[in-house]
């Protein structure tokens, strides 16, 4: 470089285009007089740099054009092993006709052509909470419908099912016979470490939510909720710590090399050790299925139209949804905040479409886009459904628990959980545990959405579910739905119905 004001210049000139101009105007400031040579030169001078910038800039527009297109080949060549659907966010994500097309050509063929998005979901308005709207379930009268929460969107139904209907559910759920929600052992924890081969540092790797290389106990308690297991309190990890006495230098953190030397299960195995009471599961209940297709007692098929009627979901999706789940909590019953289905990424199956799904993926969750949860009975004390975290202005998933209060511990926090809806015999309240995708399909999964049962102080509690389960997948959901539909018609009824706790034992963890 010459001289600094030259060079100084030469930047302000040329991006105003004044080239012709402008170079003489330094030589004002030189002192001295103007003269001829001055002007000359440092016009020489500036137009070197402006050509020497111009070159500057095609060398960069051609190396961006080449980088970006190395980097597009690259991803498609990370990506190809993964499967064609790994492509499909990058795809959808898009609004480039142009990157979706080539997202498009680098799918594998599909071996039957894409179904014609023609259904929309309808999804209610909440307006805002305590709004009031009439809706019209049943012939000859007209139910009022509360928005209780936006985030999630949930509203309550007070007298969606009569007295009748309540006892003959609960009649029904007794004569089929109600099992332990939770098994007392659990076995699998070990199980799927070892399906999915992670290293000691890779489990320590995903735990340390936080990255600071140790693990606090809420990033253990936090974990371990995951799964249906021992519900571990804080006081809980203590006493495991200083039982197994894995925390060697006492800072109340296990670092890495603490970690190391605890094998995956020791937590469960020290806690099973000990000796485990029924409050200790995350589940506290007993449960069981009723169809309502077909056949089904008349009360059952009622409740499945006028849930459809209700969330104004289209007949055949409501049809193809999971039975009707009935629940009993004693007293001293409970269900610690869950979600009742998992997120969904392009390498999760949904349980009911596993058959349309063509995929051996270890990853799946039961997709129930909307929960319609009924109370059968009034109960004497406690049992409220607790939503910790609705409307909050944010979900972190850590700060669930601070200070050693556990938001998630139903048996002792539901008095600080954001919403708790008292049981009270026939209503209904129903939420959505997906966002929309605003193309009029399922979205995200809504956080906001952890929901559980609070500890039944007095009396018995009866509940039933019922879940509409969508695929998020749109194509996934509508091979299915065509699959189903060309089966003979009692096969279609009998073997397709959904049995969540034959079809698959992971089903009804509601991870
Ligand atoms: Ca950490
Ligand atoms: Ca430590």
């Amino acid at each position: 470089m010459t001289d600094a004001p030259g060079s100084a210049d030469a930047e302000n000139v040329t991006p105003s285009g004044r080239s012709s101009t402008s170079p003489l105007r330094p030589c004002e400031r030189l002192p001295g007089p103007k003269s001829s040579v001055c002007s000359r030169s440092y016009f020489v001078v500036v137009m070197v740099f402006f050509h020497v910038y111009i070159i500057n800039v095609i060398a960069l527009l051609f190396y961006v054009h080449y980088s970006s297109g190395q980097e597009d080949a690259g991803r498609g060549r990370d990506e190809a092993p993964g499967g064609g659907h790994l492509l499909q966010r990058p795809a959808a994500a898009s609004s480039s006709a142009s990157s979706s097309a080539a997202a498009g050509s680098r799918r594998p063929p599909p071996s039957k052509p894409d179904f014609a998005r023609d259904v929309s979901l309808t999804r209610l308005e909440g307006i805002r909470v305590g709004h009031v709207q009439k809706v019209s379930l049943v012939p000859g009268r007209a139910h009022e419908m509360r928005t209780l929460s936006l985030k999630p969107l949930l509203f309550e139904i007070p007298g969606f099912l009569s007295d009748d209907e309540c006892r003959v559910v609960m009649q029904l759920a007794q004569l089929k016979g109600l099992m332990e929600s939770q098994l007392m052992v659990q076995e699998g924890q070990e199980e799927l470490a070892k399906e999915l081969n992670l290293s000691p540092e890779e489990i320590f790797n995903l735990l340390d939510i936080n990255q600071d290389g140790q693990l606090q106990l809420q990033e253990i308690l936090t974990h371990s909720r995951v799964r249906d297991g021992i519900w571990l309190t804080p006081e809980n990890l203590r006493e495991i710590y200083a039982g197994l006495k894995a925390d060697k230098d006492g800072n109340g953190l296990l670092s890495l090399e603490e970690f190391r030397l605890l094998s995956s299960d020791a937590f469960q195995r020290f806690l099973l050790q000990q000796g485990v009471k029924r409050s200790q599961l995350v589940r506290n209940s007993r449960h069981t299925w009723l169809y309502q297709g077909k056949g089904a007692h008349q009360v059952l098929q009622e409740i499945k139209e006028r849930v459809t009627r209700l969330t104004r979901m289209p007949p055949t999706l409501v049809d193809l949804s999971e039975p009707l789940q009935v629940v009993r909590y004693e007293e001293g019953g409970h269900y610690h905040a869950h979600q009742d289905s998992g997120p969904v990424y392009p390498e999760t199956a949904c349980s009911h479409t596993r058959l349309a799904a063509n995929t051996s993926t270890p990853f799946e969750t039961s997709c129930r886009y909307i929960t319609v949860l009924f109370y059968l009975n009034s109960v004497d004390g406690g049992g409220e459904t607790a939503f910790p975290v609705a409307d909050n202005r944010t979900y972190d998933e850590v700060s669930l628990i601070q200070n050693d209060v556990d938001l998630m511990d139903t048996r002792r926090n539901c008095d600080k959980s954001n919403l708790r809806v008292k049981p009270t015999k026939g209503t209904a309240v129903f939420w959505y545990n997906y966002l929309s995708d605003g193309k009029g399909w399922v979205g995200e999964q809504d956080e906001y959405a952890l929901h559980g049962g609070c500890v039944v102080t007095r009396g018995t509690k009866w509940i039933a579910n019922k879940w509409i389960n969508i695929d998020p997948d749109y194509q996934r959901q509508a091979r299915y739905q065509q699959l189903v539909s060309q089966l003979p018609e009692e096969e279609n009824d009998e073997d397709l119905a959904l049995n969540p706790d034959m079809h698959s034992p992971s089903i009804h963890q509601d991870l």
